[in-house]
């Protein structure tokens, strides 16, 4: 893998981009390309560069020295650059089908080179389409049970854990996090954006000092819990998928955090789509769901038993109140999500898309109502199967 050496940042454009591709020799000199910028996310942008006699492409993502979705005035670290790039190698080593690859990388110029996964869609995208997706829990349990397992102290000497800690220290994404996750939507703040119809359903939550606590208490293992190196924003606009392959990218937020926030996120963002789909396709979603937690903890299970460097391990009892925890953390995370992506910053396409105002409306509070129920009722819950039937019937 290359790794250049700019002296200094600058933005690039569709042309500068192209000139990099080659000088790296990813794309040989005398290839006629195209490229277009196609980043739809909050932060970055993305170049899709494709030789157009092999048909190659590649992927030039560069991070912005501030958050596109709010503006020049929201300045980012581009050492998120970094942190995403060194994120997908790790991981990769766990899940080497599971996350793109890198070809190259800059730290000066914010930006990765990586493989061009646009034959897939975004799953978010996809699934708001209706698509199935019939790998996409099983890939994505096998992923969480992998990456968290083998960055966590189950797997790791304490040195080499702690030394990932440190090269993952992610303060100003994680800031981004607890501000616009756990703190804003339960206040008051000038972040939050949400429609007048659900001022009251607001204000109940702002209200409820009981939902208020738990989330206080959610917020303090986001900040505090060093168990793994997490991807960091785990949400169906971070995964690429078909029929038959799942990939998942962008984790500049990765970090070493509470092992059930990747998870309630995901699963989180699969609830968007319990609510809105009907009938069959409902039930798709609710497996998806079933599927993901059942894949992780048994592929988890399996590697504590084999792998786990934990004297403790075999402790009876160890290992269900390990279980335990991350099953109620994550039911907590998954409710804080729905939450905010109802009313806080950076909302989704799965609600806001919905053009009947009376539906959107509704969805909403059913948004609001089953993220406050996921968090007080977390640590009540102890199977999945119970908040599959919750779901079912909210
Ligand atoms: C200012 S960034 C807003 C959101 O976009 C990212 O995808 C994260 O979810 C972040 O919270």
């Amino acid at each position: 893998m290359a790794i250049l050496e700019k002296q200094k940042y600058e933005a690039l454009t569709e042309e500068t981009a192209v000139q990099l591709v080659k000088e790296l020799n990813i794309i040989p000199e005398s290839a006629q390309v195209t490229c277009q910028e196609i980043g739809d996310g909050n932060l970055n942008y993305v170049f899709k560069i494709r030789d157009e006699e092999t048909g190659k492409g590649v992927i030039v993502k560069q991070a912005l020295p501030y958050a596109k979705v709010v503006g020049e005035s929201w300045p980012l670290t581009l050492k998120r650059a970094t942190i995403e790039a060194n994120a997908l190698k790790k991981h990769g080593e766990f899940v080497p089908n599971l996350v793109p690859k890198v070809y190259a990388t800059d730290e000066n110029l914010a930006i990765t080179i990586m493989e061009d996964l646009s034959h897939l869609t975004i799953a978010r995208t996809g699934l708001i389409n209706g698509e199935a997706y019939p790998k996409l829990s099983g890939d994505i349990g096998e992923y969480l049970a992998r990456t968290l397992f083998s960055t966590s102290d189950l797997a790791l000497h304490p040195f080499e854990k702690k030394a990932l800690a440190v090269e993952f220290s992610n303060p100003e994404l994680c800031k981004i996090t607890e501000d616009l996750i756990f703190t804003d939507p339960f206040f008051d703040h000038d972040t939050n954006d949400f429609e007048p119809e659900l001022r009251g359903a607001v204000e109940g939550l702002w209200e409820n000092n009981q939902l208020r606590l738990e989330a206080a208490k959610l917020k303090k293992s986001f900040v505090t819990e060093a168990e793994a190196l997490l991807h960091g924003d785990l949400h169906s606009g971070s995964i690429f998928a078909s029929e038959t392959e799942t990939k998942v990218i962008d984790p500049e937020f990765a970090f070493y955090g509470p092992i059930g926030f990747d998870i309630g996120l995901f699963l989180g963002n699969l609830v968007f789509q319990v609510i809105v789909r009907e009938g069959e396709k409902k039930t798709i979603v609710l497996d998806h769901i079933e599927n993901t937690w059942n894949v992780f903890s048994s592929v988890l299970s399996q590697l504590w038993e084999k792998e786990s460097v934990e004297p403790f391990a075999k402790v009876p009892g160890y290992k269900e109140a390990y279980f335990q925890k991350i099953f109620s953390d994550t039911l907590g995370f998954a409710g804080c999500e729905l939450i905010r992506r109802t009313i806080g910053l950076s909302h989704v396409k799965d609600l806001d898309g919905i053009e009947d105002s009376e539906q959107r409306i509704s969805a909403k509070k059913t948004a609001l109502a089953t993220g406050t129920a996921l968090i007080l009722k977390r640590n009540e819950m102890t199977a999945i199967e119970e908040v599959i039937t919750f779901l079912k019937e909210n």
